[in-house]
């Protein structure tokens, strides 16, 4: 047994060395992914903010209910109505006009899937007071112009200054990311990220139901916490 020793020994370490020269499937996969994600970064885009590795604005695959839309912003316009004021309607330039915020911001679907991303937009509550809101208003709906319709209550909006993004990564939103506008539901889940945003409508149904959730998700829409 004593002499077999330097033989076991000598056979592990070879065995190990072995093991580490070999190329990994696991490892040429994670690989072969990496290239698939950093292919899906446009030319110029941000891919690191603040020490932070950004995601591509444009994701793996589309989910949306009708498919990308591709919007013309010639004929584009953002409604602003229901329970305000004043119905109001804007053009992206006046949309682009009014004070911009960046920020990095997860969101994360359903599905599992996630993505970081450097958004930058206005504030959703500059552009409700610019309608003005009623005072019985408690929700706002978003509707895009594949007919998908999301809400979040007011306070919520208003609370964590939630945004209403036309940038990302330092580039103008892709097609697939919602261009020209999407709702940067922060700590919600994706099916609240309206994309191709068309209208916003004040409204005092706390109860409405958007596409996702007359479909049995949850209209609070929180993350699971891990
Ligand atoms: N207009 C519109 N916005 C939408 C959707 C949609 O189908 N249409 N899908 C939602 C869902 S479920 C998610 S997770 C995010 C990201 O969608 P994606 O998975 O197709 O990238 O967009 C959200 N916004
Ligand atoms: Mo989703």
């Amino acid at each position: 047994m004593k002499r077999l020793f330097p033989l076991i020994l000598a056979l592990l370490v070879m065995l190990t060395g072995c093991v580490a020269l070999k190329p990994e499937p696991g490892n040429a996969e994670a690989d072969a992914a990496s290239a698939a994600t950093q292919s899906r970064y446009r030319e110029n885009e941000i891919t690191e903010y603040q020490g932070a590795r950004l995601d591509p604005a444009v994701g793996p695959r589309d989910n949306s209910i009708s498919g990308v839309q591709h919007v013309d912003i010639v004929g584009y316009t953002l409604i602003i109505d229901g329970l305000v004021d004043q119905q109001t309607t804007l053009s992206y330039d006046q949309v682009l006009a009014l004070d911009a915020y960046e920020r990095l911001i997860t969101l994360h679907c359903v599905e599992g899937w996630d993505a970081s991303i450097l958004w930058k937009g206005v504030l959703l509550n500059d552009l409700i007071a610019l309608a003005g809101a009623k005072p019985e208003a408690t929700t706002v709906i978003f509707t895009a112009v594949d007919g998908y319709t999301t809400s979040l209550p007011l306070a919520t909006i208003r609370e964590k200054g939630l945004i209403l993004a036309y940038g990302a990564n330092g580039l103008d939103l892709p097609d697939e990311m919602g261009y020209p506008f999407i709702v940067v539901a922060e700590d919600k889940l994706g099916y609240k990220w309206a994309r191709w945003v068309n209208r916003i409508t004040l409204s005092d149904d706390a109860s409405y139901q958007g596409f996702w959730e007359s479909n049995g998700y949850s209209n609070e829409a929180d993350i699971p916490q891990e």
